[in-house]
């Protein structure tokens, strides 16, 4: 009897509450948002900017540039507030709104690069400009990429692992959802870098905070990139610059032209660009000096070097910890080994995170015995790369990740292994790209540049396949001068690569179709 009674109650309840005629409220104004209530979040400031009065609005400092001004150039409701999930958090994020005449109903959240504590403002006026409602967030500490702000900070780790930007979402959501009387219809994040692992770590652990991911170059499989990369400096730099096996940054470009006279030309097009690099075996042993040292070529010791940069990191046990540097990457080889210093993220990352010792020495790296240490410490909250996708999927996620094969920071085949471990996991290739799709860029560097067409969007094709069920079978990538597009090319879905039909122009993507190389 109490049963039927309490569900006629609740009936009745919800009866009242859904013939209850929406009563006209006035939409809530930008300042109001500043009075919003969200636990364990304080809201800073609402702000509306309205161009041309208020064209530029004003960025904080980083530890890269002084506090500045961004042009934004289409009227927003900006909205600062930090989160406070642990007592020792301080998550600031930003949600900015487009008036709602002009919102396309949709929030996109955009990454961030490196251990950098700052916002992506860049990235969020972008956003901004195509009516999204977009979100970013610091990350959970403000500062730079030493890692210096971890040691000591668990909980801050947490929030830089994935803590900041699942809650960022959230809040996100609820803002939008207030300033507009209704929520977004759909989420997409769009990140490359630390952006990129973002999104994996979102489709992995929070799999109901987006529709649709952008992943560039995800730094996903952090505890080994790190000691990627500290093996790099390790191997290039534990003796100096003066020592025999130190490679002068001046003979970078001669081993990119011997990688290249090796590769370019297999793919069907001598330009510059070795489209699928792994399908290339270039051996640096052919350009080995063949009595003394000389501008055009390596001693035995630099040879050993150039060998280790493309094999990359390896447990005692020969298992790879992370892959190498691809043919082609050459010339930006600088960042790991150029000197003389190591690479600041790397070294930052087991003198701050995990050793917690300042006075840590790159010199000692074992690159077996300290990726073990840094999986054991970290692995499980830092890292991204749990191939299980089936609840992502199973909400009509769609996933977009792209790599650069001349990434020198981020190796491209760590973006394969990725891919390849989530389609053991998801039925296959053909079942995995339902949902999951990986471009390759060849010539591109981190996230941007390079040699050849390295322009290229990835929303609108992404929009394209969440919202009319349309996948990418191909991506225009574009290269120009003085602003004039003079090549383009198709990025193709892993494993397929551009290939040339054989005549008509090669600066034209017209003439290339994407399918399996045979070369
Ligand atoms: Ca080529």
């Amino acid at each position: 009897m109490r049963n039927h009674l309490a569900g006629f109650i609740i009936l009745a309840f919800v009866a009242a509450f859904v013939l209850t005629p929406a009563r006209a409220t006035a939409a809530p104004t930008c300042e109001s948002l500043a009075s919003l209530k969200i636990p364990q979040v304080t809201i800073t400031s609402a702000t509306e900017y309205t161009p041309p009065k208020d064209l530029v609005i004003p960025i904080p400092a980083s530890p890269f540039a002084s506090a500045g001004n961004l042009e934004v150039p289409v009227t927003l409701c900006r909205v600062v507030a930090f989160a406070t999930p642990t007592s020792d958090s301080h998550i600031t994020f930003e949600v900015w709104l487009p008036p709602a005449a002009s919102w396309n109903g949709k929030l996109q959240s955009v990454g961030n690069g490196g251990f950098i504590g700052q916002i992506a403002y860049g990235a969020l006026s972008n956003a901004l400009k195509l009516g999204y409602a977009a979100a970013g967030t610091d990350t959970g500490h403000a500062g730079g990429n030493d890692e210096s702000w971890a040691m000591g900070h668990p909980e801050k780790v947490i929030d830089w692992s994935y803590r900041a930007v699942h809650l960022m979402t959230l809040d996100a959501k609820q803002i939008i959802r207030t300033y507009y009387g209704s929520p977004a219809r759909l989420a997409y994040w769009n990140g490359c870098s630390t952006g990129g692992k973002q999104g994996l770590t979102e489709a992995q652990k929070f799999p109901s905070d987006y529709d649709a991911i952008i992943a560039g170059a995800p730094a996903n499989y952090i505890t080994h990139l790190q000691a990627g990369s500290e093996y790099m400096s390790w191997v290039s730099l534990r003796n100096g610059i003066n020592a025999p096996e130190y490679i002068p940054p001046s003979k970078y470009p001669v081993i990119h032209r011997a990688a290249l006279n090796a590769c370019d030309a297999r793919d069907g097009v001598a330009d510059g660009v070795i489209e699928d690099p792994s399908r290339c075996h270039f051996d640096v042993r052919t350009i080995e000096c063949h009595g003394a040292d000389g501008p055009s070529c390596l001693t035995a010791p630099q040879v050993k070097t150039a060998q280790a940069l493309y094999a990359g990191a390896k447990f005692a046990d020969g298992r790879q910890i992370y892959p190498g540097m691809e043919p082609g990457s050459e010339l930006a080889w600088g960042a790991m080994a150029g000197g003389p210093e190591p690479i600041s993220i790397g070294t930052g990352f087991f003198m701050y995170m995990v050793f917690a010792d300042p006075k840590w020495d790159f010199r000692t790296f074992h690159v077996d015995r300290d990726t073990r240490l840094a999986d054991s410490r970290l692995g499980s909250t830092m890292n991204a790369i749990d191939p299980n996708l089936k609840r992502f999927r199973a909400r009509g996620g769609k996933i977009i990740t792209y790599h650069g094969w001349a990434d020198q920071l981020i190796s491209p085949g760590n973006s394969v292994n990725y891919y390849r471990s989530v389609t053991a996991v998801m039925g296959g290739p053909k079942n995995t790209q339902e949902f999951f799709r990986l471009f390759m860029v060849p010539g591109m560097t981190h996230c941007e540049g390079g040699t050849g067409p390295t322009s290229f969007d990835m929303l609108g094709p992404l929009e394209h396949w969440r919202e009319h069920g349309i996948p990418p079978t191909k991506i225009i990538a574009s290269h120009s001068t003085h602003n004039t597009v003079d090549e383009t090319r198709p990025l193709c879905p892993y494993p397929q690569a551009a290939i040339y039909k054989g005549s008509g122009d090669t600066n034209d993507a017209a003439n290339f179709v994407c399918g399996n190389p045979t070369w």
